[in-house]
C-alpha cells in the first residue's frame, strides 16, 4: 500500500484555499489546513463547505504572527507539501490595517519558512505572491524579469514574502517556490473584492433587491482568470525537481468598467442605469493596469487556463442569484 501524500496549507479556509483542497483531495492527498482561532468558526468554514469538502480536511488551529503554533502544526501535519496561502489579502484594508497586514502579509511569510526549515525539511513550499507587486511597472505585459513597484502595504509586504522565499531558496537549498498569481475569482471570492461585490450586487438589483451599485474608481485594468485553474498552477509548482518562480496570468486585461458591464449584460441589466461612482471609495495609491505573461508557466508547467472571464462572471452572477434566492426561500 502506497501512503497517501501530505498537504498542509495556510488560508484554507479562503477563496483559494477551499478550491486547492479540493484539487489536492481528488489527486488523493491528505490535506491538512492552518485555521486561526475566532468566535464565528462555523462561519469560516463556509467555502469548503460550499464544496462539500469541509469534512475530508483536517483543521489545526495556529496562526502565521504565532511561530510556536506554526512549529506544532508542522509536527501534527507532517507535511510533503506546504501552501502558504494565508495573508491579509484586501488591498484597500492594508492603508488602514498597515501593522496586521505587515505582520500577516511579510511576517508570517517568513514565520513559516522557519517552520518548514526547523520542523518539515523535506517539505516543499509554496508562497502566494501578487501581481500587485508589479503595481505601478509602466512595463507590459509583466514577466517574472519584470522590475517590482509595490503601490499600497499589502504589495509592499508581498514584495517581502516574495524575496524572503527567494532567499531562503538560495540560503537553504529550500524547494521553495514563489506563483506571482495575477487577480482570480469565483463565486467563492470575498465579496470585498471589486468582481463579486458587482456580481452580488447585480444580483440584488435582478432580484428586486437594490436599484444602486455604489462604486470607486472603473477605470483600473486587471488579468482576471478563474481560481480553479489558478491552484492547479501551485500545485504544478510544487511536482517540478527544481523551485522557481512563475507568473500565472490570462495575458487578457480588462477594464474594472468593462468587467462591470458584463455582469449586468449577464443578468439582462445595463450598469449605466445602476452603477454610481463614488470618489470615497478611491484608493490612496491605485494600480492602474495589470497584464501578465505567463509564457514561463505555459513552457515549464504545461499550465493553461481554460475558464474565459465571460464565462467565470456568467458563473458568478448565477452563484449569486442562486444564493440569494436560497436565503429569500428559507425565510
Ligand atoms: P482570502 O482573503 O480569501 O483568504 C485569506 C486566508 O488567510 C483566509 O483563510 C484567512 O483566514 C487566512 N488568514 C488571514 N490572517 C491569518 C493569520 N493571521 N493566520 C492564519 N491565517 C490567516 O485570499 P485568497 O484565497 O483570495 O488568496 C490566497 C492568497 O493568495 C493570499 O495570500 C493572497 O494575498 C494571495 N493572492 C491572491 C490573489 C487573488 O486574486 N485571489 C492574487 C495573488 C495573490 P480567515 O478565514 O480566518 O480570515
Ligand atoms: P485588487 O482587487 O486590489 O486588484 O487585489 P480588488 O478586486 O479589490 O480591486 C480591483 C480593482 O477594482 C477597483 N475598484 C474597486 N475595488 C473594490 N474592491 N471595490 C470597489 O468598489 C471598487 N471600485 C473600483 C480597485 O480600485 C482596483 O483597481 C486582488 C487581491 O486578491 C489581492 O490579494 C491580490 O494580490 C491581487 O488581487 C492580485
Amino acid at each position: 500500500m502506497t501512503t497517501k501524500r501530505r498537504a498542509l496549507i495556510t488560508g484554507i479556509t479562503g477563496q483559494d484555499g477551499a478550491y486547492l483542497s479540493q484539487l489536492l483531495l481528488d489527486e488523493g492527498y491528505e490535506v491538512f489546513g492552518v485555521m486561526r482561532r475566532s468566535a464565528s468558526a462555523e462561519v469560516i468554514g463556509e467555502r469548503l463547505r460550499w464544496l462539500g469538502i469541509a469534512e475530508r480536511v483536517r483543521l489545526i488551529g495556529a496562526n502565521l504572527i504565532d511561530l510556536p503554533s506554526l512549529l506544532d502544526a508542522m509536527a501534527e501535519a507532517r507535511p510533503d507539501e506546504v501552501y502558504n496561502l494565508g495573508a491579509q489579502s484586501f488591498v484597500k484594508t492594508s492603508w488602514q490595517q498597515p501593522y496586521v497586514t505587515t505582520d500577516v502579509t511579510a511576517g508570517g511569510v517568513l514565520n513559516m519558512l522557519e517552520a518548514v526549515r526547523r520542523a518539515a525539511p523535506k517539505a516543499r513550499f509554496y508562497q502566494a505572491s501578487s501581481s500587485e507587486m508589479y503595481g505601478g511597472s509602466k512595463i507590459s505585459p509583466q514577466n517574472e524579469d519584470t522590475p517590482f513597484y509595490p503601490r499600497s502595504p499589502y504589495a509592499v509586504a508581498k514584495l517581502y514574502g516574495h524575496w524572503i522565499t527567494v532567499n531562503y531558496r538560495e540560503s537553504f537549498g529550500m524547494h521553495a517556490s514563489s506563483g506571482i498569481l495575477f487577480n482570480h475569482e469565483s463565486p467563492l471570492r470575498g465579496i470585498e473584492f471589486v468582481t463579486r461585490k458587482v456580481t452580488d450586487a447585480v444580483a440584488r438589483i435582478k432580484l428586486g433587491l437594490a436599484r444602486e451599485l455604489r462604486m470607486g474608481n472603473m477605470e483600473p485594468m486587471r488579468d482576471w482568470g478563474h481560481a480553479r485553474d489558478y491552484v492547479r498552477a501551485m500545485w504544478l509548482m510544487l511536482q517540478q525537481d527544481k523551485p522557481a518562480d512563475y507568473v500565472v496570468a490570462t495575458g487578457r486585461t480588462t477594464s474594472v468598467q468593462d468587467m462591470c458591464a458584463m455582469a449586468f449584460a449577464h443578468a439582462g441589466l445595463n450598469w449605466r442605469d445602476h452603477v454610481v461612482v463614488d470618489p470615497a471609495l478611491f484608493r490612496p495609491a491605485e494600480v492602474d493596469r495589470l497584464q501578465g505573461d505567463a509564457s514561463r508557466a505555459r513552457t515549464v508547467l504545461g499550465w493553461v487556463p481554460k475558464i474565459s472571464l465571460e464565462a467565470m462572471i456568467g458563473e458568478m452572477v448565477d452563484a449569486d442569484i442562486e444564493r440569494l434566492r436560497a436565503r429569500r426561500a428559507a425565510g
